[in-house]
């Protein structure tokens, strides 16, 4: 596919930035050297690349997270978000009668792609027809003829016309009573004052609902003067992007989209008439990036219901050594929530990556039922074993076993996680950087838990 290279570097950057201990600025210097190298080797016009790269950087240093979310995954979203500005707005086009005029050079599929919308429309229940205005190139008429008779879509054209505006004047009063009348017009090889002039004419005279250029996605960076030009002829209200089952980098074409600011409304996928689908810039992202759904991201964060002061509570807590077992019920316990862990792992964007940690179904039922069974352990302990779990002997641990109908290994391995998180603990102390990433975690909830579910 296209922009394949683009989205393998983006997400090695994403997963670098997952990784990472905590957010500095020494990361963010190498994160947007990282993204503007991927962009620029995809394509992407320098320009936009910089200012991408120099906005995500500065809000990175001075926006502050939503209280729960970790710097990490904030850095994350930002980078989606200003990707998302790129790729532009969610507006499609509307299922209504109208008039749509195709523009675009030679070859970048246009007719195919008349043809595509046509059984698009026509299977929304909108009647749809063809009309042939390409007057240059030989076998225009016959191809989209061809197309209409295999959809079975009305058609109208003049063979041997030398005048598009009125073979199209006629073809649109010929299906006055088609609801969605489609325009095919002429390309060139290159953009030329006789294509702009003749295009210009049409539009002016015929007055489309929609002027779509269509621009195939592996042209590389002569897309945006392309765009531009015809923008400024004939004003475009919608992209078409063609061969995105290409292998070419794709990022001219979404330089081309930035640089007029106009949403795409569909991309081909193929040279069939079903290759065809609605672009929807918020998931094309998503599927790029190898992103789960960020909203839902933020939604886990705020169900996790652990305030400021608590999350600061616990650090302190943690950071002065004085972690017991009670501290470690508390943190697992905002886990146990019905839905919560799915939802975190639904939205750990680390999961999501090809390559990545998998976490599937049975491995979050297993961590699931394992703090569950934890804390059933721990609700056989006493208040003072819980506040100083050193005085938990072999004789204890028996009696917590019993008590909890666990086994005597389930509940020393619950006293070596807790051992193991103590330590570790113990080695950070006093930095500051892990201190905050900590608090951060601790909002989010997901303290020690993708550690947990990543075994
Ligand atoms: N692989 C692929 N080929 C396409 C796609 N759209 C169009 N084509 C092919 O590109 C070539 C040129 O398309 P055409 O519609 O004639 O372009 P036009 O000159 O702009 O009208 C044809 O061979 C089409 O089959 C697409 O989405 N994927
Ligand atoms: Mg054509």
């Amino acid at each position: 596919m296209v922009l394949d290279n683009l989205a393998s570097s983006l997400r090695d950057t994403i997963r670098k930035i997952s990784r990472s201990g905590y957010v500095d600025k020494e990361l963010l210097d190498e994160v947007s050297r990282d993204i503007q190298r991927a962009l620029l080797k995809a394509d992407v016009n320098v320009k936009l690349a910089l200012n991408l790269t120099n906005t995500v950087r500065q809000r990175a240093l001075e926006e502050k997270p939503p209280a729960g979310m970790p710097q990490q995954d904030f850095v994350v979203k930002i980078i989606y978000d200003e990707l998302l500005k790129i790729l532009g707005t969610e507006s499609g086009i509307s299922l209504k009668p109208q008039v749509i005029m195709l523009v675009g050079l030679y070859g970048q599929g246009k007719t195919t792609s008349a043809g595509k919308l046509a059984k698009f429309f026509t299977k929304k229940g909108l009647n749809t027809g063809l009309i042939a205005a390409d007057i240059h190139r030989p076998a225009a008429y016959e191809q989209l003829q061809h197309i209409a008779q295999q959809l079975n879509v009305k058609f109208y054209g003049e063979k041997g016309s030398r005048d598009a505006l009125s073979t199209t004047k006629n073809g649109l009063k010929s299906l006055s009573d088609t609801a969605v009348r489609i325009i095919d017009t002429s390309g060139r090889d290159s953009l030329d004052a006789g294509l702009v002039r003749e295009i210009s004419d049409l539009k002016k005279h015929v007055q489309p609902d929609e002027v779509l250029l269509v621009m195939d996605a592996t042209i590389g960076q002569q897309a945006g003067p392309q765009a531009k030009t015809l923008n400024e002829a004939v004003g475009i209200t919608g992209v078409i992007i063609t061969k995105m089952d290409g292998t070419g980098k794709g990022g001219g074409v979404l330089s081309a989209v930035a640089e007029i600011n106009t949403p795409v409304y569909f991309i081909g996928t193929g040279e069939h008439m079903d290759d065809f689908e609605i672009f929807n810039p918020k998931k094309f992202l998503s599927r790029l990036l190898g992103l789960g759904d960020l909203e839902s991201l933020m939604e886990a964060f705020k169900e996790t219901n652990i305030t400021e002061q608590e999350a600061e509570e616990s650090v302190n807590k943690l950071m002065s050594g004085k972690f017991n077992l009670k501290d470690m019920y508390d943190v697992w316990e905002k886990f146990s929530q019905p839905g919560i862990l799915q939802k975190l792992v639904d939205s750990l964007p680390l999961s999501k990556l090809p390559g990545g940690p998998k976490i599937n179904q049975a491995d979050v039922e297993n961590a699931g039922n394992k703090l569950y069974n934890y804390r059933v352990i721990m609700d056989s302990m006493t208040f003072s074993e819980l506040e100083d779990p050193e005085i938990i002997n072999s004789k204890r641990i028996a009696r917590v076993a019993r008590g909890s109908g666990k086994t005597e290994a389930d509940v020393r391995n619950l006293l070596k996680e807790y051992k193991g998180m103590k330590n570790n603990l113990k080695l950070m102390k006093g930095n500051r950087g892990f201190k905050k990433m900590l608090r951060s975690q601790m909002k989010a909830g997901n303290f020690g838990l993708e550690e947990e579910l990543m075994k």
